[in-house]
């Protein structure tokens, strides 16, 4: 960037300087692969937007789930700096050949946020099958919601990274549906009270982690890697020379700025 110097003055250059990062910040955005668990067969895509206004607006693109089925979906850990993650088939505690939501719990950590498509989004919605997304005909599921803030999980912004996505939803049997024939009785839902309902509902189909995506990472000396998401054109941006540059005119704006995107940017 370059500054004739006969004609900016500082306060104009602090303008210039402050005017891009606005527009680059509205909109921070981690993606997430979502990997098949169980031997599902689906797979998926997930992008979580962190608005300015501080909703969360999340969307999932999901392939070769259980169609013509509702898929309980989550996003699973905690904003308490626990190190939770996807499970791999070690979580079998039972040896059934499937990680049930429950043998996955220590390992992905409990329902953070219900991914429902209206009405209530907390742990207590998490067997609302009712309100989960319906995959197609084809076993494609498509969702889209933006979270209100005010019911989010407190810190739930700030921890995205030790969130995960979990779709929920197998087909043991492949007769294209969930069944008791496939897996018996959920535990899950029996121990929530429910009863009748088939393991194959409630056992995970797939699960992502948002700590893969290298969630607001501002390297010290400048940003190489990333996914090209919006997050990382910001942190390119602050990291290229942008806060270096801010950090020299010494104004107040700097610190807050600057603190926002470290808080983002903490591992
Ligand atoms: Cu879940």
């Amino acid at each position: 960037m370059r500054f004739p110097r006969t004609l900016l003055t500082v306060p104009v250059a602090a303008a210039l300087l402050l005017a891009t990062p606005t527009a680059a910040l509205a909109d921070e955005s981690v993606h997430v692969k979502l990997l098949e668990l169980n031997n599902s067969g689906a797979s998926g895509n997930a992008t979580l937007t962190a608005l300015d206004n501080g909703d969360l607006k999340i969307s999932i693109r999901s392939t070769g789930l259980v169609p013509n089925s509702s898929h309980a979906q989550h996003l699973h850990g905690s904003a308490t700096g626990m190190d939770f993650h996807c499970p791999d088939m070690s979580a079998d505690t039972n040896g059934n050949g499937y990680v049930s939501t429950e043998e996955g719990m220590p390992v992905y950590g409990d329902i953070f946020v219900s991914l429902t498509t209206k009405g209530d989004t907390s742990k207590a919605s998490g067997l609302a099958v009712d309100r989960m997304p319906i995959a197609d005909a084809k076993g494609n599921l498509s969702y889209d919601r933006t979270i209100a803030s005010a019911d989010l999980p407190k810190g739930t912004v700030e921890h995205l990274k030790d969130l995960h996505i979990v779709e929920h939803g197998v087909d043991a049997n492949s007769n294209d549906k969930y069944d008791l024939d496939g897996l018996g009785e959920s535990t899950l839902a029996k121990s929530a009270g429910l009863s009748g309902i088939p393991e194959e509902a409630t056992d995970p189909a797939t699960c992502g982690m948002v700590s893969g995506a290298a969630v607001g990472s501002v390297p010290v000396g400048g940003v190489a890697t990333g996914d090209g998401s919006t997050r990382d054109r910001a942190a390119a941006w602050y990291g290229a020379g942008g806060l270096a540059l801010l950090a020299a005119l010494g104004i107040v704006v700097v610190t807050r700025r600057r603190s926002y995107v470290l808080s983002r940017a903490q591992r």
